[in-house]
This record gives structure tokens, C-alpha cells and sequence, in this order.
């Protein structure tokens, strides 16, 4: 269903305040027939709505999908101090600006910024990050490690395989990791990872970490221009998952990794983090500021960076770009 349409039935069911709507009024409001109003309802339930139909009376909504709160989350959450201070919001512009505020005034370590929907959620390079509403995983961590800045990436792989690690956990599912920060599920974006630093000199004050996770959309909910290349929890095992048990998940994956990096340093992590990793061994083409660079992905090194054989024999050291698996 088009969100727009979507938005307006919402609207109307939280002004009726749980009163019955009857057809033709939802009829008139989205501007269509009342067999198309019945669809639209149908696809709420899909969606995780209970709605009531009563003949001559109309429809009502009995029950909204899962909506995160912080006590949900809590409950039943073991790790030590990663979620254990959530700051949560039912809509924020992006999880990273607040997680950003927090950290500047101090919020402990493990701060854990959740929210329902993202107005102007992003990417890297300021790019645009789809979070639509109570569908998905938005957060962002604040994390103080001891740590010198140019190993700051290392945390993009840990969050990396945490996540590959919870959605095997919650779903069953088999998720892969493209370098740097795609989970892919059937070659589709499942999950994105954005790692922001705030240092002062040459000291970290702070690293967020965000983490967006497509969990319970439809492959309607997104943008056209999304529908080829992104997916969902949800479409991929066909079944509705609990967002707050994968943030759980994922907190406490991320939390273990996390402690092993800070005990025993990146090895032990790109060991797990190339067992998950498609482009390895493949032909590549990483598009970097400057350059294309076509050639075979060697493996990572010890800081995270990617190294990518050419045809000349060459190796290249990446730090940052889009890899293109399509050429294999
Ligand atoms: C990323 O950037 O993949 C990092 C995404 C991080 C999002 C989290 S959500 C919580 C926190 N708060 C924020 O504001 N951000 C973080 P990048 O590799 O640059 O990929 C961005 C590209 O992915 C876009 O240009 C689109 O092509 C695509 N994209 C956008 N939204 C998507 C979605 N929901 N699912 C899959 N792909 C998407």
C-alpha cells in the first residue's frame, strides 16, 4: 500500500480514538471505492493491525503493531552496560543527531538511542536512510573505547557481524556481509552501519554507532527506487519478527564482540568477520572518491581496511568505498 494512503486510514483511526469508520467515510477521505477501502484494510492486518468489520457499522482498530518501548527492550536483556541507558523516541529526525547531543553531554557508555521512525534518518556521505515507521530497527550507540582513531573502522566490522549474528539468532536466516557496512540477505540491504567519530586531537571522545535494520516492511513500503536493491526481516522468512528482540539480540551480540575486541584485539573479529564475507576471494569493483579500483578482494587487514588485488598484480589498500559485486 502507498504510505500516503496508509497514513491517512492511521490518522483517521487514531482521531476516531477506537469508534467504528464506516466505508463510504473511508471511501470519500482516500478518495476511492469502498472494495478498494476493504484492500487497504487488508493490508493493514498484514501489517500487524487488528482491525474489527462490522457490517453497517464499519471498521475500528483493536490493536497497532509492536511498538518498541524501552521496558520491552530491558526486559530480558543481559548484557552489562550496552542498552542499559535507553533513550527512546517515537519519531526523531535521525537516531545519530541525538546519540551525538547525548554523548557531548555525557551520556555513560552504551547509550542506546532508539526511535520509531527517522524523519531524515542517513547514510554515509549524507546520503538518505528509508526508516519508515514502526518497521524497522533505528538506533545508535554511544561507545568510549581506549582505542587510536585509525582503528575506529574496526568498529563498523564488530557491529557488523553482531548484527549477522542476532539475525541468525531471531530468524534462522543466513545474512552476508559486503565490506563495509551492508548486510545483504539474497544479494538485497537488509542492514546498514554508520560509524561517526567524535575526537578531539588525536583522542576519541566518543564513537555512535548507527545501525538500521529492515525488519517487518513489505516490499510496498519502499520507495521505488529501493524495491530492487532492499529488503526485509520479514520478506525474506516470511514471517512478522519482534523488533525488540532483535535489538536485544543485537545489544548483546554487539556487547560480547565488543568486550573480546577490547581483551584480545581485532583478531579473533576478522576471523568471524571473513566467514561472513561474500566479496572475499571474488572480483570486485570498488568505487572509490578518486578512483574505480576492478580487481580480487584479498581479505582485510588488521585495521579493518580491504585489500583488493588488480589485474597488473598491484594491491590496493581501500579505506572507503561502494563495492560492485555484479561483474562475478
Ligand atoms: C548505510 O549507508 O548503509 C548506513 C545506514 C545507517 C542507518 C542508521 S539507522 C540509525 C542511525 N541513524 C541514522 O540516521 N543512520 C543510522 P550507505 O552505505 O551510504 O547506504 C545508503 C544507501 O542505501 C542509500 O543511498 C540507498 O541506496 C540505500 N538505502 C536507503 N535506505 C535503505 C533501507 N531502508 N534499506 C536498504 N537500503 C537502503
Amino acid at each position: 500500500m502507498q504510505s500516503e494512503v496508509r497514513k491517512k486510514l492511521l490518522d483517521a483511526f487514531t482521531e476516531a480514538n477506537g469508534d467504528y469508520l464506516s466505508g463510504q467515510y473511508l471511501a470519500d477521505l482516500i478518495g476511492c471505492s469502498r472494495t478498494a477501502v476493504w484492500k487497504h484494510i487488508e493490508e493493514l492486518r498484514k501489517h500487524g493491525f487488528e482491525l474489527e468489520a462490522i457490517q453497517r457499522k464499519g471498521y475500528r482498530i483493536i490493536k497497532t503493531p509492536d511498538q518498541i518501548s524501552a521496558d520491552e527492550v530491558r526486559l530480558g536483556l543481559t548484557t552489562k552496560f550496552l542498552g542499559q541507558n535507553i533513550h527512546y523516541q517515537e519519531s526523531v529526525d535521525s537516531t545519530q543527531k541525538i546519540a551525538k547531543t547525548l554523548s557531548y553531554e555525557n551520556a555513560p557508555e552504551g547509550t542506546v538511542v532508539i526511535a520509531e521512525e527517522q524523519l531524515t534518518g542517513r547514510g554515509r556521505m549524507n546520503r538518505a536512510w528509508h526508516s519508515p515507521k514502526y518497521t524497522g530497527v533505528w538506533m545508535s550507540m554511544i561507545l568510549r573505547p581506549n582505542i587510536p582513531i585509525q582503528k575506529a573502522p574496526q568498529l563498523t566490522l564488530i557491529t557488523a557481524v553482531a548484527v549477522v549474528r542476532a539475525i541468525e539468532e531471531v530468524t534462522k536466516l543466513s545474512p552476508e556481509i559486503k565490506w563495509p557496512n551492508d548486510i545483504l540477505l539474497h544479494g538485497k540491504k537488509v542492514t546498514g552501519i554508520l560509524t561517526e567519530l567524535q575526537a578531539e586531537a588525536d583522542q576519541i571522545f566518543a564513537i555512535i554507532i548507527g545501525v538500521g535494520i529492515n525488519v517487518n516492511q513489505q516490499l510496498t513500503d519502499y520507495p521505488e527506487e529501493l524495491r530492487d536493491i532492499a529488503t526485509s526481516l520479514a520478506i525474506e522468512s516470511g514471517e512478522k519478527i519482534s523488533r525488540a528482540q532483535m535489538i536485544r539480540s543485537v545489544l548483546s551480540n554487539f556487547e560480547k564482540l565488543y568486550l573480546l575486541y577490547l581483551e584480545d584485539g581485532f583478531t579473533p573479529i576478522k576471523l568471524l568477520w571473513e566467514s561472513y564475507a561474500i566479496s572475499i576471494g571474488k572480483t570486485i569493483i570498488a568505487r572509490t572518491i578518486n578512483e574505480n579500483i576492478r580487481g580480487k578482494a584479498l581479505g582485510i587487514t588488521e585495521d579493518g581496511v580491504l585489500l583488493i588485488e588488480d589485474e597488473a598484480g598491484k594491491i590496493h589498500h581501500v579505506y572507503s568505498a561502494d563495492i560492485d559485486l555484479s561483474e562475478n
